[in-house]
């Protein structure tokens, strides 16, 4: 999608820290981390949210958790972690790219803010 920045982000216009990809996923380091470990997973398809889901997602949705289990596996959060998916203004959500963010590294609080 033409104005969409982890679009850009995918095809290398806008550089990021990338720390997994194939041909669905893309993985990069969040540019304000809110914990030691902070990844966004995000689908290589443009999907503004999780509002925007239609069932042919469903096998990449599964994918992408997948993922984030492998990668937290492998960035040594073996203590646990956390995967959030901000959705809709209320929810948090400030990029319309649907993406899940991977924080570890830190003991996490509940409820969240
Ligand atoms: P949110 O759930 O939509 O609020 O998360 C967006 C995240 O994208 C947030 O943690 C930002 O720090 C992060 N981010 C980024 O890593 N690189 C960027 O160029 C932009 C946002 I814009």
């Amino acid at each position: 999608m033409q104005d969409c920045i982890f679009c850009k982000i995918i095809t290398g216009e806008i550089p990021s820290q990338v720390v997994y990809q194939d041909e669905k996923v893309y993985a990069f380091k969040d540019i304000a981390p809110a914990a030691p470990v902070h990844i966004l997973i995000i689908p290589k398809k443009h999907i503004s949210s999780l509002e925007d889901l239609g069932s042919e997602d469903a096998d990449l949705m599964g994918h992408i958790l997948l993922i984030a289990a492998k990668l937290a596996k492998e960035l040594g959060l073996a203590k646990g972690f956390r995967i959030v998916s901000n959705c809709g203004d209320e929810g948090g959500q400030t990029v319309y790219h649907i993406h899940f963010h991977l924080l570890g590294g830190r003991q996490m609080q509940w409820p969240p803010g």
